[in-house]
């Protein structure tokens, strides 16, 4: 290979590489004192001068020795930071550099590795290899300091991935098609890459689909606390046996406080865990059972690699060297050698930023690179894990060579109680750029309140009780999610089948132009009907309406992507509360939908006034109520579907604990709570409830109020009430709408009703 002068592209960006990764190194190397940094820390690992050291004779090797054929500098010194000839089991035992000496060293290396590259030009694989294998050992010092955990480290830039700029918008387990064929994998020749990945070569994958984005915590912790390192037939046998004999319950540095919620001990310390970020630490086998209870399995290397190098093997096969680098505007790409996949400015890079990313369905352009740029940057640029693309280069504010900042402002997470309604608002501002989508939020810091009330007011009755609002956090939206997966929870798939066998009877019936839609969650089913709406070319503006912004904000990115020119006008609130936000209806008809059988986690009373207000909404003759309810049945159907073999409804059920301590710091020992489910056969409707089992008293700081549970004393947390036609018509008329059609699934559990106001 060539070498290329420092001042071309490739050159320069190696060069650049090399600095910013100094920066770093330097800069983690002065956050510890010299004590830590010469003494073993752990016996698995290198004392960490012995790092700094060793990166240091293995630039002077390659850099100076073999490119320019200039000798050592210190020859004495190979040996001992030769990582074959002293090996781990033995650096804590030879006689090293102090923190001064091998700083120094570093530091006459790289004069003499500049020198040389001014007079030799740079070498794409080498300095590749050397900017890498320095990246490497900053990681490598990061492990052996989480293992530490000094006190006081502060490293002044992040040591882990950043969280999502969009809370709660991706889980890590959202899915996009991959077409599969014959692929091209393996590493190019004439770029940097480890003898593993070589050399190219073609394969035959079948079509498959894969998460677009890492798994959470959000989505890790659903797992945990679903049961995930419980249930045996998720595990291998071999995986099942490690894991009993090492006691494994979570990823490796996740620990449980003593009110038993999960934190994460990290190099600074222990940390709260962050939903959106992914999920580290663990192993193959807890991978693979995570996989499993999804219903999905670990993707193979080349499915893997087809993923992940949307465009990497189409750049020049000339000869010409583009070591490493991030493709250009403007840079020919038609001689790629991919066949399937030509890169071309309609194509997407899953897993890379920066570039256009295809309409497909449930992949949306702008977010996907905003959550990735959001992660990317945490890796230092050209770090060995260049599959999934280089980091759109941003600069530390303060620490310029640090590189990469954090988000920029517009993308980050918003202080809590920044969400006062109609204000732009940093989600706003983020998605407003796709003009066809509006977010208002109209959840003010008052709603803490809301919460603190309804906590207060619930706790210090003679029974009970929580209004069942409050589940729905990102841990509960998840867990709702996979409640709808159950194959004991049976609402959601026949609502589902009703829509797919009726939504073009509906469309003719309503020739809607707008959905209004209460409690959308992830409008799964509702795709259905938007779709058939489309198909009759009347459709225009869907409006998502959910207490849970991430739902609404996910939601609306996913349909503006999915449904061509869909006006999108998502609004954050209360559906109790907040009606008089949705906007006025545009031009032609509008469906109000409430589906799911949500209507049921009404208590009668409020229902019929609840309906009442959704009247209001529509215009008589013009507009239609799409409500869904769930109908009387076998109780021990409707048991089953709430108290699932899996227990993710009890983990649903109890996350409402985790809400109350988290967000007014009460301490109630979750795990203590039992899972309760029953139909009421006189109400005819589920109750859930949690059950103390034991006498317990649970101090509410925000609340300054304890509240005691005797043994077996019950908390109520949610109805579900099932309907009768007769009850349906009922409620409706009692609410002043026509009963116009009763549609039912083709095992009559459920019901979707079309109605519209009395004139
Ligand atoms: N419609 C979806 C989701 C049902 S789950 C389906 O049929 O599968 C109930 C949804 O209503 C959740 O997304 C929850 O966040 C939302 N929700 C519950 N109470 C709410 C309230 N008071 N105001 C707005 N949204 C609410
Ligand atoms: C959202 N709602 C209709 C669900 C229901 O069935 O009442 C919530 C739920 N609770 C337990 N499982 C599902």
């Amino acid at each position: 290979m060539p070498a290329a002068p420092a001042t071309s592209d490739v050159g320069e960006d190696l060069l650049e590489g090399l600095e910013q990764t100094r920066a770093r190194t330097l800069a983690l190397a002065a956050a510890i004192s010299d004590g830590d940094l010469e003494r073993q820390i752990d016996p698995l690992m290198s004392p960490l001068v012995w790092d700094l050291a060793h990166i240091a004779a293995y630039e002077d090797l390659w850099l100076v020795h073999r490119h320019a054929d200039v000798p050592l500098l210190h020859a004495d010194l190979a040996a001992t930071y030769d990582a074959f000839e002293t090996p781990r089991a033995v650096r804590g035992d030879v006689e090293l550099l102090d923190a001064a000496g091998a700083l120094q060293y570093l530091a006459a290396v790289r004069e003499r590795a500049l020198a040389a590259t001014g007079t030799h030009g740079v070498d794409p694989v080498i300095h590749e290899l050397v900017l890498q294998h320095e990246q490497q050992h900053v990681e490598t010092m990061l492990q052996t300091l989480t293992l530490a955990r000094l006190d006081g480290f502060d490293p002044p830039f992040r040591v882990s991935a950043p969280s999502s700029p969009t809370p709660g918008a991706h889980s890590g387990l959202e899915f996009v098609p991959v077409a599969g064929g014959e692929v091209e994998i393996g590493a190019c020749a004439g770029r940097f890459s480890y003898d593993n990945e070589r050399p190219p070569h073609h394969v035959t994958v079948a079509p498959f689909r894969i998460a677009r984005t890492p798994v959470t915590n959000a989505s890790w912790l659903a797992f945990a606390e679903g049961g995930g390192y419980e249930r045996r037939e998720w595990w291998s046998d071999e995986a099942w046996a490690w894991k009993q004999q090492e006691d494994i319950t979570g990823p490796l540095h996740w620990a449980r406080r003593p009110d038993g919620s999960r934190c994460e001990l990290t190099a600074c310390g222990p940390r709260d865990l962050d939903p959106d970020r992914p999920a580290c630490h663990v192993s193959w086998f807890e991978a693979a059972a995570f996989a499993r209870a999804h219903g999905a399995r670990l993707p193979t290397e080349a499915e893997w690699e087809t993923a992940a190098t949307w465009t990497q093997r189409s750049w020049p096969s000339d000869g010409e060297a583009h070591v490493g680098l991030r493709d250009r505007p403007g840079r020919d790409r038609a001689a790629g050698r991919r066949r399937l996949r030509r890169a071309g400015p309609d194509r997407k890079r899953l897993g890379v930023d920066g570039d256009r990313v295809q309409r497909l369905p449930r992949v949306r352009r702008a977010p996907l690179s905003r959550v990735l740029r959001g992660v990317l940057p945490a890796r230092l640029p050209r770090a060995a894990r260049r599959r999934m693309g280089d980091a759109v280069p941003r600069r530390h504010p303060d620490v310029p060579e640090l590189g990469p900042s954090p988000a920029p402002a517009d993308l980050r997470r918003r202080p809590p109680g920044d969400r006062r309604g109609g204000r732009m608002n940093p989600i706003e501002s983020a998605v407003a750029t796709e003009q066809v989508i509006t977010i208002r939020s109209y959840l003010t810091p008052g709603d803490e309140r809301t919460l603190a009330d309804d906590v207060l007011d619930g706790l210090t009755r003679p029974f009970k009780e929580l209004p069942p609002k409050h589940f729905y956090d990102t841990v509960g939206a998840e867990l709702f999610d996979q409640i709808c997966e159950l194959p004991e929870y049976y609402p959601t798939r026949a609502e589902r089948s009703i829509l797919v066998a009726e939504s073009s009877r509906i469309a003719q019936a309503t020739r809607a132009a707008e959905v209004v839609e209460l409690g959308a969650g992830t409008a799964e089913k509702t795709r259905v009907l938007l779709g058939a709406l489309a198909a009759a070319g009347t459709l225009r503006r869907y409006v998502p309406v959910d207490v849970t912004e991430a739902m609404v904000v996910r939601v609306a990115d996913e349909l503006t992507s999915d449904f061509d020119g869909l006006e999108v006008h998502g609004i954050v609130g209360d559906f109790e509360r907040h009606l008089e936000h949705v906007p006025p209806p545009g031009d032609g008809p509008r469906i109000v939908a409430f589906l799911g059988g949500t209507i049921g986690n009404f208590s009668p009373g409020s229902r019929r006034r609840f309906l009442r207000g959704l009247a209001r909404l529509l215009r008589p003759g013009v507009d239609h109520l799409l409500l869904g309810t769930d109908l009387v049945k076998d109780p021990r159907i409707l048991e089953a579907a709430y108290d699932d073999a899996a227990g993710i409804t009890a983990a649903f059920n109890r996350n409402v604990l985790n809400v109350l301590n988290r967000e007014l710091g009460a301490d109630f020992d979750v795990a203590a709570f039992e899972h309760v489910a029953f139909f009421d056969r006189e109400r005819e409707w589920i109750e859930m409830r949690l059950r103390a089992s034991r006498r317990m008293s649970v101090h509410i700081a925000a609340l300054g109020l304890d509240v005691e549970f005797a043994p077996r004393e019950e908390l109520r947390t949610e109805i579900s009430a099932k309907f009768t036609p007769q009850r349906l018509a009922d409620d409706l008329a009692a609410a002043g709408l026509n009963l116009e059609q009763v549609l039912k699934d083709d095992a009559g559990q459920f019901a979707l009703s079309l109605s519209t106001p009395a004139g």
